[in-house]
């Protein structure tokens, strides 16, 4: 059956896009943070939406599961195999479209990398208006399954704010489609947004439309050290309320930042080493903003050796490197547990302050490292040590999250890493009526079994 099952999805992609051999499935079958793998039945690499319907036609009929993949880069286990699954990777549906320069849109297919549609818009005069530290690898459709967030979130909002319109593939086989989009659009439910952040269990994505931002071309960086989170988190709030122009509020620690400077031989921004540091990006189209950048900084009580400012691109980037290699350093240390969180802003200083003595608690010899995108309450809470089937300083850290009235997934969703505390978090009606989108979407359950739900 096996055997028969392969040869129907080799027919249908060719046989150079249905890998079974191990040596060429293996980095289809392990995520980004090494935490999580599992052995696929065959890899399988459409090339067109019409091949994606007769794949899942296929598995259906066969009752294998299927985990759709982009670029790999999540960080949840949710885009790899838990074992004997399909993994359909829609990496080859890259295409382009071009960008209407007067609507400030463009169509992509769900394959095309963040970078790549990033460098499109700017040619054109627009931004995607999202932007993460995974832009070469992350795609477009894994973007929209996980309402990826990032660095701009602040100003633009996170994926699904800049969904257009999308096209999809149901398990049924069938292709439904909402293109071009359009910014007011109230026909009906709005199926794209309910697929914005399904994570792979509802249907494949395979085309989607973007709404662009205007290109900012003014910009400056600016990073500050405080003494303590609270501090850091009250410059953050007031910067956001008096600047129009914040386009970036992000976190990090002196913890952190010694990891970037001896893996990625980086220097620290201050000679003095403050335990907290904020990144603060402003920019606009027209006018430069840095003049009302110091303005306002002149307004706070901030120690003037304890700031950096960057107006060139070169020097804005050292300082956004500071920041963004926070991920690749955690895993040059180790594998690490990585919990991605967001609480009330009035509770987010206290999470940084808590956090590492709730992982102590259970783990006297974990490391804790946090950084995150302040200017939503957003904390990336990273931890060293503890093998990575031992949960205990996960569910330290999110009974944590849950006391202080936080979500246990912000930005990267719940995939395969936090199933077990969807319940706890959203509630038994809530989840239900979640369970009961999955049953009409997906009644045989293959997509993406053991994300986002408990089996
Ligand atoms: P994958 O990892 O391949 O898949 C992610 C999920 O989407 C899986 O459940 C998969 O099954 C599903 N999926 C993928 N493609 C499709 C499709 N076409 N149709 C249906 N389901 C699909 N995330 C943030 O939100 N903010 C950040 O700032 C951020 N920074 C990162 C920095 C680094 C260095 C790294 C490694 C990751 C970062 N991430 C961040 C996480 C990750 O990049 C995002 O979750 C991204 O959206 C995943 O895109 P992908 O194409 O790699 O998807
Ligand atoms: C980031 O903001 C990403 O850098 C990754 O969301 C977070 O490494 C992490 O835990
Ligand atoms: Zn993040």
């Amino acid at each position: 059956m096996t055997e028969a099952f392969v040869a129907a999805l080799s027919a249908i992609v060719g046989d150079d896009h249905c890998l079974t051999d191990p040596s060429l499935r293996a980095s289809y079958e392990t995520d980004w943070t090494r935490r999580f793998r599992g052995d696929a039945l065959a890899v399988v690499r459409p090339g067109s939406a019409d091949e994606v319907a007769r794949i899942l036609l296929a598995c259906v009929d066969a009752g294998i599961g299927v985990v759709p993949q982009g670029g790999n880069t999540g960080l949840v286990g949710g885009s790899v195999p838990r074992g004997g699954e399909v993994v359909l990777s829609l990496l080859r549906l890259n295409e382009i479209g071009e960008v209407e320069r007067g609507a400030g849109e463009v169509t992509v297919g769900a394959g095309a990398t963040l970078a790549a549609v990033q460098g499109a818009a700017r040619g054109a005069g627009w931004e995607v208006g999202v932007d993460l530290g995974a832009r070469d690898s992350a795609t477009i459709g894994g973007m929209v399954a996980t309402n990826a967030g990032g660095v701009n979130v602040v100003r633009h909002g996170s994926m699904r704010s800049r969904l257009l319109g999308f096209e999809a593939v149901r398990v049924d086989g069938t292709i439904i489609q909402r293109l071009p989009g359009m910014p007011k659009d109230n026909t009906g439910y709005d199926l794209g947004g309910l697929l914005a952040g399904s994570e792979g269990t509802l249907a494949i994505i395979t085309r989607v439309r973007l709404r662009l931002v205007p290109r900012l071309r003014n910009r400056a960086v600016c990073v500050i050290g405080f003494a303590d989170a609270a501090s850091a988190v009250a410059a953050a709030s007031e910067l956001r309320r008096r600047l129009a122009s914040v386009l970036a509020l992000e976190l990090f620690t002196d913890a952190g930042l010694d990891l970037i400077m001896r893996h990625a031989s980086l220097a620290a921004p201050f000679v003095v080493r403050p335990p907290v540091y904020l990144l603060i990006e402003v920019a606009s189209s027209d006018v430069d903003p840095t003049d009302t950048l110091f303005a306002a900084l002149g307004t706070l009580a901030v120690d003037e050796s304890l700031v950096a400012v960057a107006t060139d691109s070169g020097g804005r980037h050292r300082l956004w490197e500071l920041r963004e290699r926070h991920t690749e350093v955690m895993n040059a240390e180790g594998v690490p547990h990585k919990l991605d969180v967001s609480v009330p802003l009035a509770r987010y200083a206290e999470l940084v302050e808590r956090v590492p003595v709730a992982v102590a608690a259970v783990d006297s010899d974990a490391r804790t490292i946090v950084y995150g995108h302040v200017g939503d309450g957003n904390l990336h809470v990273n931890v060293l040590g503890p093998a990575s089937e031992d949960e205990a300083v996960d569910d330290a850290v999110l009974e944590l999250v849950l006391e202080l009235g936080g979500s246990v997934s912000a930005e990267h969703g719940i995939g395969v890493a936090k199933v077990a505390w969807l319940v706890r978090d959203r509630g038994v009606e809530t989840v239900a009526a979640m369970r009961a989108i999955k049953a009409a979407w997906d009644p045989t359950g293959i997509l993406n079994p053991g994300v986002v739900f408990e089996r």
